[in-house]
């Protein structure tokens, strides 16, 4: 006891100054001489991270000791972005940290920014996973992160002539001062191989799985700092490696080299992060990742039961919750029976009661293409035991149909876990629902279009499963650490407790009335936009005029996001400037900013058709003074938390139906944007809680869009609206790619298709004059800041604080546990 009873570190300008000095020139050996601002961010790391280390000691200690109920968020995605300013707000050392900075010669600002983003993502869903591990640990409720330690995180997004280039992120390079490694929980996974089966001295059949060929999982650990509360939670991330066989007998054998390609193939599990987002790829690799991840986390879990309770599992449901984060680790399902039966001797009923009391699932997209399916033939090959199992949970659950719903052979073919025909497949979703005791969307809409439409025939059999969890985003890093100006204007208006308890926020209100406020308000926004700009002006050579109105769109490039719908938009104001149409014109800058899938043709030519559309109009003299466009290359978390703040509109303008929520509109609506955008996603429940008369409603509702479709006609929609007409002539006559003949044609056609799911040309003529109403507010200054302040204030139900507390009350029951004091 005597070795572990170090003295606490102190948090003081001075302690930190020290620890940093340290750091810097002993562990980092740098002095006067090294030039680059890398070392400094990485000296306050480690400074910081030793002041985690104890209180996460601490934590793990009260967790064990209160034999508590945990959950555990599994997830191939944990978009985290930077560490240090969120770890010094937590801590409530960002002051002490800059003035023992400061004492030293050194500006935080400037050193923060080496440090690279986590991207471990693709966008909303690695980000909701970030954010909800922040609000866990701020409730001091014990959940840990399950997640993957890609050496690749998201690609690194060039534009190069208007096109995106893709350029691996190769974000560890220079070490991760976050993570510590933990290879004394090393797990071993085990790839194909075959089953065998076999008696024991009872009679009872039992499987193994053998021959295989099995890669180590090795445990990277992160701490996750709560907020002001000593707690620290823990997302671990595997890594694949090679078992020590590879070294042995192929080594010697004289196979050198290949022994060494195999080698590699193991550690390739974890090599790079898909960059889709919303498509299935479909991949072997893909299947071995979500494996790895479900098994390595499993295996974790019940070592770690063990290790408090021996082996009597009777309790293991009332204890543990496991939640899904989209089908990707829904083999877990499959992977924990395999586990209670074949490796701790479980029977099936007991395997099956324990699996489907732990397992709960939330669904994050209606889109037919993102729903995985896995192709049976590669299951036998590389999990053959799972599939065995897979197979068993379908015979009985299709047994429970077919009781329910005699004869009903259509709804047993709809329901089956496997599709069959030529290449028969499996249905994550389903196998997730089957396997679940709760089944949640992620917004309201969301929900409701879950059990109406993909998911209704396990809604009839299955009511009680299904449910709305309406995401959230963390107040932390979205206000209080983006926008510090803002944080203290809140701070001094309604004190602190704000950023525990975000509903409090509801008290700025009033003074929305306050002509002072207001003011105050506005220079806020103006110094906000003022960073922005220059971050465009850096990165995209675009002058943004900080009086213009500031109209964001930045999300995966999608077309049912409809970046298309933004751009038609831009060119009917082109056309509006051209002709002379600017009497009361309100100046616009236009930014444009996300990632294609690299793979997706279409998204990369509307990054082109932006790009070429800003070149043009940005280059006409005329538009000086009223319209910039600017694509904004590697939209990622860094880049976010400077936009965020300095947005005066954001648009969430999806087909209605189509964006299961969005959590951008939460980060712009909590910084004072205002909102213009769809009945679509949790853009309805902003709207409801900020007010009609606060937020720009335009276009079809998703029964709209749905009834719509039969007789859609959008070449009658172009031709009867001179607006769109010359919007579409323009793009049609190459105006914006006059040395580039047909590179837009798809698109074009695509708008222009009877068939065209997003149905751009039908919302167009409520969406400019939406923006024209846009305009017209923002020109009356008093009432634009009205409507920013009732924006923020009418936030507070977006926390992820919020959405975490309902998960816990509907779905994993756990009691918040407070560590020792230090
Ligand atoms: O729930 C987080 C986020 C939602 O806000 C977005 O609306 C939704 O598109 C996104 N879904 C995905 C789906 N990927 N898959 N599968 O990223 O989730």
């Amino acid at each position: 006891d005597q070795f572990f009873d170090l003295p606490s570190l102190p948090m003081t300008p001075e302690g930190i100054a020290r620890s940093f000095q340290h750091y810097y020139a002993y562990t980092l050996g740098r002095d006067r001489d090294c030039h680059s601002a890398y070392y400094p961010y990485k000296a306050l790391a480690i400074s910081l991270r030793d002041r985690l280390m104890e209180r996460w000691k601490c934590t793990r200690q009260a967790y064990d000791n209160a034999g508590c109920k945990r959950a555990y968020y599994l997830s191939l995605e944990f978009l985290m972005g930077r560490t240090l300013s969120n770890a010094m707000l937590n801590l409530g050392i960002t002051d002490a940290a800059t003035q023992g900075l400061y004492d030293l010669g050194i500006a935080l600002e400037e050193i923060a920014g080496n440090e690279p983003d986590a991207g471990l993502g693709n966008g909303g869903l690695g980000r909701l996973a970030a954010c909800f591990l922040d609000a866990c640990a701020t409730l001091q409720l014990p959940v840990r992160g399950y997640g993957l330690h890609y050496e690749y995180g998201m690609f690194r997004q060039v534009i190069e002539n208007g096109n995106q280039i893709e350029e691996p992120d190769h974000w560890v390079r220079d070490g991760n001062p976050w993570e510590l490694e933990r290879p004394e929980f090393t797990q071993r996974i085990q790839f194909g191989g075959w089953t065998e089966t076999h008696k024991d001295a009872t009679g009872r059949e039992l499987v193994s799985w053998v021959g295989t060929n099995d890669v180590l999982a090795v445990p990277y650990d992160i701490p996750i700092p709560g907020y002001h509360n000593n707690t620290i939670n823990t997302l671990r991330l595997w890594k694949a490696a090679a078992t020590d066989e590879f070294d042995l007998g192929e080594f010697n054998s004289g196979s050198y080299p290949e022994s060494v390609a195999r080698k590699n193939e193991a550690e390739h599990i974890t090599m790079v992060l898909y960059p889709n987002d919303a498509s299935e790829n479909g991949k072997e690799l893909r299947l071995r990742q979500q494996f790895f991840l479900a098994s390595a986390s499993l295996k974790d879990v019940l070592r770690d039961w063990i290790r408090l309770n021996g082996r009597d599992f009777s309790q293991f449901a009332a204890r543990n919750c496991f939640q899904l984060n989209d089908t990707h680790p829904a083999v877990s399902v499959a992977e924990l029976m395999r586990q209670l039966m074949d490796e701790h001797g479980l029977e099936w009923g007991e395997a099956w009661s324990i699996t489907s009391q732990t397992m709960a699932y939330t669904n994050h997209t209606l889109l037919p293409e993102a729903l995985e399916r896995w192709p049976v033939r590669l299951f036998e090959r590389l999990l053959p035991r799972i599939l065995q199992i897979i197979y068993e949970i379908n015979a009985r659950f299709l047994d429970e149909v077919s009781t329910r719903w005699p004869g009903d052979n259509d709804r047993i073919r709809r329901m089956s876990l496997i599709e069959e025909g030529h290449e028969p497949q499996v249905r994550m979703a389903y196998l997730a629902i089957v396997g679940s005791f709760s089944v949640n969307g992620v917004a309201g809409l969301h929900s409701q279009l879950l059990i109406e439409g993909l998911f209704r025939d396990f809604y009839e059999l299955w009511p009680k499963k299904f449910n709305n969890k309406t995401n959230g985003v963390t107040p932390r890093r979205w206000l209080a650490m983006c926008n510090p100006d803002l944080r203290e204007l809140i701070n001094e208006t309604i004190g602190t407790d704000w950023v525990r308890d975000l509903d409090q926020l509801e008290r700025l209100a009033p003074y929305a009335e306050d002509a002072a406020f207001r003011a105050r308000w506005d220079a806020i926004k103006q110094a906000n936009k003022r960073r922005l700009a220059e971050t465009v002006e850096q990165a995209c050579r675009v002058t943004f005029p900080v009086d213009a109105l500031f109209n964001v769109q930045v999300k995966r490039i999608h077309e049912y996001k409809r970046q298309l719908l933004n751009v038609l938009h831009v060119v009917h104001l082109y056309n509006r400037i051209k002709r002379g149409d600017t009497k009361d014109w309100t100046p616009r800058c236009v930014l444009i900013g996300g990632k294609a899938a690299p793979g997706y043709l279409m998204a990369k030519q509307i990054i082109k058709l932006v790009n070429n559309v800003a070149r043009v109009i940005n280059g006409d003299p005329e538009t000086e003074g009223l319209l910039r466009v600017a694509f904004i290359p590697d939209y990622c978390v860094s880049l976010m938390e400077i936009i965020a703040p300095g947005t005066d509109l954001s648009e969430q303008i999806s087909t209605a139906g189509k964006e299961a929520s969005g959590t951008g509109n939460m980060k712009f609506m909590m910084n004072g944007a205002i909102t213009i955008g769809t009945l679509d996603g949790a853009n309805i429940e902003i709207r409801e809680r900020v007010g009609e008369e606060n937020f720009f409603l335009f276009g079809l509702t998703a029964a709209g869009v749905e009834s719509r479709r039969e007789h859609y006609d959008p070449n009658g929609i172009i031709a009867a609206d001179s607006a769109l007409l010359e919007v579409m002539s323009l793009l049609e006559s190459g105006h914006f790619n006059r040395h580039e003949p047909g590179i837009f044609d798809q698109i074009i056609l695509s708008i222009r298709n009877a068939h065209d799911p997003w149905m751009t040309a039908a919302d167009f003529r409520s969406y400019i004059d939406t923006q024209a109403l846009v305009d017209e507010a923002y020109r009356d200054r008093e009432r634009w800041l009205r409507m920013s302040i009732l924006n923020t204030a009418y936030s507070g139900y977006f926390s992820s604080d919020r959405t975490i507390s309902e998960y816990n009350r509907d779905i994993w029951h756990l009691e918040s546990v407070l560590p020792r004091p230090l």
